[in-house]
């Protein structure tokens, strides 16, 4: 964006010198497209394009000055004092950004004090050998910090446990608004899921298998009494961000979460503090709304979702994904043992198998780490006698209904990607 603007801004010098008022009109046109986005997003007042009409009136301003000190008659003085003040007013807007930038410290500091409390329902232990360990393969639990992140806002909404509140409405006997401290009062439940983006392509990185605490769902909506004919939940972030849910995924046995803890910590703030959803089996675009802050109970021929809006498909449900972790193909390694190894995810059936492609030759079974739950991934591995020379290495899973995974290609868009994983290493 920095580098965008400078261009657009050394375009708009020259054009201003050449044939005036070009410049000044291509930055007037910029001031009203940024004040109209920034009126057009979620809970913006006036007052928000106001930031963008002062630059664009200022950005005018300095334009016309300072094309008419550079020309035949270069005014060194004059120049420099424009530049002098335009720093001094550049600094201004520092000061004024640090001051916007308070609540941000505050919300962290919110975050801070939270202490969670316990679940009345901890998640169930790990079994010793869930996690195998190896060089390089993906860690079966994910740490809140490498965790992967998908925004559709630019910042990050700041949003302290006292100002967050959730409403239920729509078609539900009773609406219903619950603060946090309401919901502190409700046993806690805590389990281990992972999450997936429809966006990850085949072998890509956008799965991360995170311990969430919080409230099911399904309790919630339970007190609001969902009417006989809904059948969709539309879940909105402070940000604008929206999600359409399948009602069934929200009231069937799996444990669909309104989600305040991750890894034993307060949410972080990029991951939806103080509250989000989290359900197993659907991407998180149908889903995971982050900074979550009212589910209205509809139905899918009534309303669409932020997604669904931009051509997403309507249902996302998650498709067998497997990805190789090691060995890398950029990695030197020498004829003899290998390991090749990953992890598989198709939350909500469970895997049951992998296999191992070498060179286009037969499909052989991969070891599988302990299976944790059906809406866990699980990791697997194989020993692989490696010869000299380039190979090709695929694999494949069988989820828990039987299922082997597609070797037919398709792009994330619109529902998620599928095809076998492939990588090329040379033995040396
Ligand atoms: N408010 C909000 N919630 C959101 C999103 C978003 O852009 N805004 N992205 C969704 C998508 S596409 C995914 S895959 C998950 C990712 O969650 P994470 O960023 O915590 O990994 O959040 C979902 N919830
Ligand atoms: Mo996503």
């Amino acid at each position: 964006m920095i580098v965008g603007a400078v261009l657009v801004a050394v375009g708009a010098g020259i054009a201003e010198r050449r044939d005036r008022p070009a410049g000044s009109i291509v930055f007037g046109v910029l001031g009203v497209v940024a004040a109209l986005a920034a009126f057009t997003r979620s809970g913006a007042t006036l007052i928000w394009t106001v930031p963008s009409i002062v630059g664009a009136v200022l950005g005018i301003m300095l334009l016309r000055t300072l094309t008419r000190t550079v020309g035949p008659e270069f005014d060194r003085r004059r120049f420099l004092t424009i530049a002098g003040l335009t720093t001094v007013a550049a600094a201004g807007v520092g000061v004024f950004g640090r001051f916007v930038g308070m609540s941000e410290r505050k919300v962290t500091a919110d975050r801070t004090a939270f202490t969670l409390p316990a679940p009345a329902e901890p998640a169930p232990p790990l079994p010793a050998d869930v996690d195998l360990r190896g060089p390089g393969l993906t860690p079966w639990a994910t740490s809140n910090d490498s965790f992967y992140r998908i925004d559709t806002a630019l910042t990050v909404p700041r949003l302290a446990r006292a100002e967050w509140s959730l409403r239920i409405f729509g078609m539900v006997e009773k609406e219903l608004t619950f603060t946090l401290d309401d919901l502190l009062k409700r046993p806690l439940i805590e389990r281990y899921v992972t999450l997936t983006c429809v966006s990850n392509p085949v072998g890509g990185s956008l799965a991360g298998n995170a311990k969430w605490l919080g409230w099911r769902i399904r309790d919630l909506l339970a007190d609001a009494v969902v009417k006989p004919d809904a059948d969709m939940v539309l879940s909105t972030s402070v940000d604008g961000f929206t999600a359409g849910t399948p009602l069934e995924a929200l009231t069937d046995p799996r444990d669909s979460m309104l989600v305040i803890g991750m890894n034993g910590q307060p949410l972080p703030i990029e991951h939806g503090y103080p509250a989000r959803l989290v359900v197993p089996g659907l991407y998180g675009y149908v889903s995971a709304t982050k900074w979550v802050t009212s589910l209205e109970v509809t139905r899918f021929d009534k309303a669409t979702a932020y997604w669904t809006d931009r051509g997403w498909s309507e249902r996302g449900p998650i498709k067998t994904g497997i990805r190789i972790d090691v060995p890398q193909s950029n990695n030197r390694i020498s004829a003899g043992p290998v390991t090749i190894a990953g992890v598989a995810w198709a939350q909500h059936r469970g895997i049951k198998a992998v296999e191992v492609q070498i060179d286009g030759g037969p499909w052989q079974p991969a070891r599988l780490a302990a299976d944790y739950s059906s809406d866990t991934w699980r990791q697997w591995a194989f020993d692989w006698d490696a010869g000299k020379g380039p190979h090709i290495i695929r694999a494949r899973a069988t989820d828990g209904t039987g299922m082997v995974q597609t070797s037919d290609h398709a792009d994330p868009m619109p529902d998620g990607a599928t095809g076998w994983p492939e990588i090329s290493v040379r033995i040396d």
